[in-house]
């Protein structure tokens, strides 16, 4: 668990306060969900069970504060984990860009859609590879392909 400074944990108490309208000490985990929501991270339901299954650590399914407070680190510690998955994914992008070139042609990207669905149209594909390669050069760079897997 990250270790999070005083101001965090004073904010982490107050909100953890409000959650707690009967002031017993704990959180139901049905509120986890709209916890997240609130801030902003809207989880399908396996994501979420994942998450509540790791954060409530002796399965009491109630959050006390300190289950509270790793789950909050987790999503404090978010950027770290943008950080990281660029990092994958720069890797991923040389994979495909085996000749080092800094592109991915959009003839390659097609034939990656294929291989992850093989349901997919040809014309399905022309649309998602307009999309993607947005200044329409032919060749997806890593900016568009960063766009593509964070979908931002
Ligand atoms: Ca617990
Ligand atoms: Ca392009």
């Amino acid at each position: 668990m990250e270790e999070l400074d005083k101001s965090q944990l004073q904010l982490l108490k107050n909100a953890f306060d409000a959650f707690d309208h009967e002031k017993k000490g704990v959180i139901s985990t049905d509120m986890i969900g709209t916890i997240l929501e609130m801030l902003g991270h809207e989880l399908d339901d396996d994501t979420l069970n994942e998450i509540i299954t790791e954060v409530d650590s002796d399965g009491s399914g109630e959050l006390e504060f300190s289950e509270f407070c790793s789950l909050a680190s987790k999503f404090l510690t978010e950027e770290v984990d943008d950080e990281a998955m660029v990092q994958e994914l720069k890797e991923a992008f040389r994979l495909y860009d085996k000749e080092g070139n800094g592109y991915i042609t959009t003839d390659v990207l097609k034939e990656i859609f294929k291989e992850l669905d093989n349901t997919i149209t040809s014309e399905d594909l022309d649309t998602m590879i307009e999309e993607i390669d947005s200044d329409g050069s032919g060749t997806v760079d890593f900016d568009e392909f960063l766009e593509v897997m964070t979908g931002e």
